[in-house]
């Protein structure tokens, strides 16, 4: 049974039908399902309302309306984000704005090498607006179907090809972003060069909605890189996947675009969900490589050269090359699918992580076994952006426990986790956000100092504390009882 909405909030949702019109504004409980939980079933609450504005100035209506009643609002792009950022708390007042109706392409310049798209472009359909004129919109993502422009710039997020391009902050030029009370900033610019004070927009990059709804972006497109050369490696161990990256990047220079790990468990995760491992030799650790250039170019020579150098020094002990794009389809699949086939094992408990490179061979030696005393028989399925440094340190329930039970224990798993990733002064989230998740836990490792900027930062620019609370930074104590 659901609460009725007060008066205040009955004249709200009249503002917002004749800010949206009525058929955008959603409050029938079997419309509001597909908004209120996450892909993954993880995190979910109850709105008041989903609005779905169609432009910017319906944004900025939506906005200061919501402004005026007091009302919180929680941005939703393409809800595949993995820290429960886009879904609202459970108190029934809050209302999600989704960006899913504002999805223009307003401008792909192939000279300029810009793209300028509106926040709910989902990010596939921008590669391919890229594509259509011959450049690349290199951003690389397994949920890329679905996630929209918004998000990846809300959550400043990461992928396969960072190794290369850097994460979507590096995408960026300009933004239009509707502040929390409403009012329009139009940095829509395309400049490579701007040093006029304040870089403003690279605040709203990775705020998670925070500080206000990204409404368009002018993004970077860089030259088309049809020319792909792609392995699949069985590694002698971490350390080895380090030391790999350094050939790689000796042979392959800047074409080196993709450098990914794979351990056992989470192979055989996406082989038990029926695809081939092209490799006989049995590893506890595998990676996927990629090296990419213009049409013609060779980059077949450079990674033969690497890997060939590789096996000689005990680095590699077997490789695949794709000889066709099929195959390579098949070996991005192994590294691509292992996200969704962790979901067989019911709930996880999700760890995006970074350390330094050459760090990452301790990380995972120190870790584990921290696990298995903290709660013997917790599988581990590690897997993620070697070359970034950046490992998806996941768990899953011992067998002889049930998933409610198993979960009783995720904030002392994840103590363990990020207790190791402190002491190898890495980063508890290198690309997934903290979104309401992992706020507190975040906020317990940085220094006072570096808190009290953040919160400064939050209270300059939403001093109501109305957009998308208890993300990124944790609620006030006030606010908790
Ligand atoms: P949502 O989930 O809707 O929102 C994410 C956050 O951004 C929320 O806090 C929300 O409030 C805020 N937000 C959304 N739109 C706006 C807006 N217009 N203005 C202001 N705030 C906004 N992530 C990676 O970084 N790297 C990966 O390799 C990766 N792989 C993935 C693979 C799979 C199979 C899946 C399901 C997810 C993966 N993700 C990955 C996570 C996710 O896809 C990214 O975080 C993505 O950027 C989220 O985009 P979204 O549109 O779904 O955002
Ligand atoms: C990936 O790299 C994504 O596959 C998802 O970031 C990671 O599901 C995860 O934990
Ligand atoms: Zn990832």
């Amino acid at each position: 049974m659901t609460d009725a909405p007060t008066p205040l909030l009955v004249d709200l949702l009249t503002e917002l039908r004749s800010a949206v019109g009525d058929t955008h504004v959603l409050t029938d409980p079997a419309d509001l399902a597909a908004y209120d939980t996450d892909w993954r079933g993880a995190y979910s609450g109850r709105p008041l309302a989903v609005v779905r504005p169609g432009s910017t100035a319906e944004v900025a209506a939506v906005l200061a309306a919501t402004h005026a009643a007091g009302v919180a609002v929680v941005p939703q792009g393409g809800n595949t984000g993995m820290s429960g950022g886009a879904v609202p708390d459970d108190s029934g007042s809050q209302v999600i704005l989704s960006l899913g109706r504002m999805r223009a392409v307003r401008e792909v310049d192939a000279v300029g090498g810009t793209i300028t798209v509106e926040s709910g472009c989902v990010l596939a359909d921008v590669q391919a607006a890229a594509a259509g004129v011959d450049r690349l919109f290199p951003l690389t993502l397994g949920s890329q179907g679905s996630c929209t422009i918004g998000g990846n710039i809300s959550t400043n997020a990461g992928g396969t090809a960072v190794l290369r391009y850097g994460m979507m902050r590096s995408q960026v030029l300009g933004l239009e972003v509707v502040l929390p009370d409403g009012r329009v900033w139009d940095g829509l610019r395309s400049l490579r060069k701007d040093n006029t004070g304040y870089d403003l927009k690279q605040l709203f990059i990775g705020a998670e909605g925070t500080l206000g709804v990204v409404t368009a972006a002018v993004l970077t497109i860089q030259p088309a890189t049809p020319s792909r050369a792609t392995a699949w490696v069985a590694l002698r161990d971490v350390a080895a996947a380090a030391e790999l990256l350094g050939v790689l990047r000796d042979h392959g220079g800047d074409r080196l675009t993709t450098w990914e790990l794979v351990s056992r468990p989470a192979r055989d995760l996406v082989v038990a969900a029926g695809l081939t491992d092209p490799l006989s030799t049995s590893s506890e650790w595998y990676g996927l490589v990629e090296l990419a250039g213009p049409a013609g170019a060779d980059v077949a020579t450079p990674l033969e050269a690497a890997l060939g150098e590789a096996v000689e020094a005990g680095l590699v002990l077997d490789a695949a090359i794709a000889g066709s794009p099929a195959q390579r389809s098949g070996l991005w699949a192994l590294r691509e699918r292992v996200s969704e086939a962790q979901e067989v094992h019911g709930p996880t408990v999700k760890h995006d992580v970074s350390v330094p490179i050459t760090a990452l061979a301790d990380f995972v030696a120190r870790t584990g076994p921290a696990i298995e005393a903290h709660l013997p028989g917790t599988r581990l399925f590690v897997y993620g952006h070697v070359g970034d440094g950046n490992l998806h340190y996941n768990l899953s329930r011992p067998e002889h426990l049930t998933s409610e039970e198993f979960l009783t224990h995720a904030a002392a798993l994840s103590d363990v986790v990020n207790a190791s990733v402190a002491e190898l002064t890495g980063s508890i989230s290198a690309e997934h956000g903290l979104g309401k998740s992992k706020a507190a836990a975040a906020a317990a490792y940085k220094s006072d100092v570096e808190v009290a900027l953040m919160r400064a930062v939050k209270d300059a620019i939403d001093p109501a504390g109305l957009m998308n609370p208890g993300a990124v930074l944790p609620l006030p104590p006030v606010l908790l009882g």
